[in-house]
């Protein structure tokens, strides 16, 4: 499979880098990662990264703007299981495509399908990639790609996290001896606005008997916190490992794209197919998604809610 992707990356001379819609540092980072991977190999091709960014993960690196497409032009997509969740205009444009993700299965869209949902993150796959392949590396490339697995897998902190993962991230520290420290600071610092969104967030986050916590944050609410509509989703993973709580979700009122986002983790109950049919997805414990109106959001958690107690029955027999 790798060998695949290598050989079609030599191929083309014009290269597209896309990843999913709703930009988080994984997809940021496998995609910004792989494309100076292929400049440093091959500096006369033209390979750009694309998609809509966020000046939160603006020091993962810089996006480029899309050229022209022609027949000869290869769109590689990282960590996007489904065509419709391409962060670029027209998938279909392209006539040569390569996926290279580690969510579960969803739809084939691209002649080469490099799937490895037991990977914690798409940079894992992508430092794999460039280890068994002769795609060269610098210490640059090797922190981006760390960073990415680093926020994928929540800091080393979920089950994807295979030998694998632990034996990548060694070689790659051996070779390119970078400062974990260093780029955590990069990465965790953060304004102390933000810390007092979560504290609200804490405060009033609502819980159902079944050990569902969710909260709504309106567009207000963002703006007393001088918080954009990425913040809440972005921090639900300090939510984790809350006693009362075995699913909880985020509702955020996104006013400028006129819609409710959603963002849902789980410490059991599996989430993905509630997110399905919401306009979202994602993986079993960690899914988003995107209704119109409020009262949609909670037809969601009335649904995440069933999923929930069911899963405490089954448990408790
Ligand atoms: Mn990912």
């Amino acid at each position: 499979m790798y060998k695949r992707i290598f050989k079609a990356i030599k191929k083309y001379d014009n290269i597209v880098i896309a990843r999913h819609i709703g930009v988080d540092p994984d997809a940021l980072a496998s995609q910004i990662a792989l494309r100076d991977s292929i400049r440093l190999t091959f500096p006369e091709k033209k390979v750009v990264a694309v998609g809509n960014g966020s000046s939160k993960f603006s020091h993962i690196g810089a996006l480029d703007k899309l050229g022209n497409i022609d027949d000869n032009t290869l769109l590689i997509v990282t960590d996007t299981p489904d065509k419709k969740r391409v962060d670029i205009p027209n998938v279909d444009l392209f006539k040569h495509k390569i996926k290279i993700d580690h969510h579960p299965f969803v739809e084939e869209f691209c002649d080469i399908e490099c799937i490895e949902d037991t990977a914690c993150s798409a940079c894992e796959i992508i430092m794999n990639l460039i280890k068994e392949t002769k795609l060269l590396c610098n210490k640059e490339i090797a922190e981006t790609l760390y960073i990415g697995l680093v926020a994928d897998s929540n800091r080393f902190l979920f089950d994807s996290c295979s030998p694998r993962t632990f034996s990548l991230v060694s070689y790659y520290l051996e070779n390119y001896k970078f400062s974990i420290n260093e780029l955590n600071q990069k990465v965790y610092n953060r304004p102390l606005k933000e810390v007092r969104l979560e504290g609200y967030i804490g405060e009033n986050m609502i819980v159902t008997d079944n050990k569902v916590g969710y909260i709504k944050i309106t567009n207000k609410l963002l703006e007393k916190f001088g918080a954009d509509s990425a913040s809440p989703g972005n921090m639900i993973n300090n939510f984790n490992f809350i006693e009362e709580i075995l699913v909880w979700v985020t509702i955020t009122e996104d006013i400028k794209n006129d819609i409710i986002r959603i963002s849902i983790r789980s410490r059991g109950p599996i989430i993905n197919a509630v997110a399905e049919n919401y306009n979202g997805g994602g993986h079993m414990y960690a899914s988003g998604a995107k209704v119109k109106t409020f009262d949609d959001a909670m037809k969601l958690i009335n649904d995440l809610d069933e999923v929930t107690k069911k899963y405490l029955e089954e448990k408790e027999r």
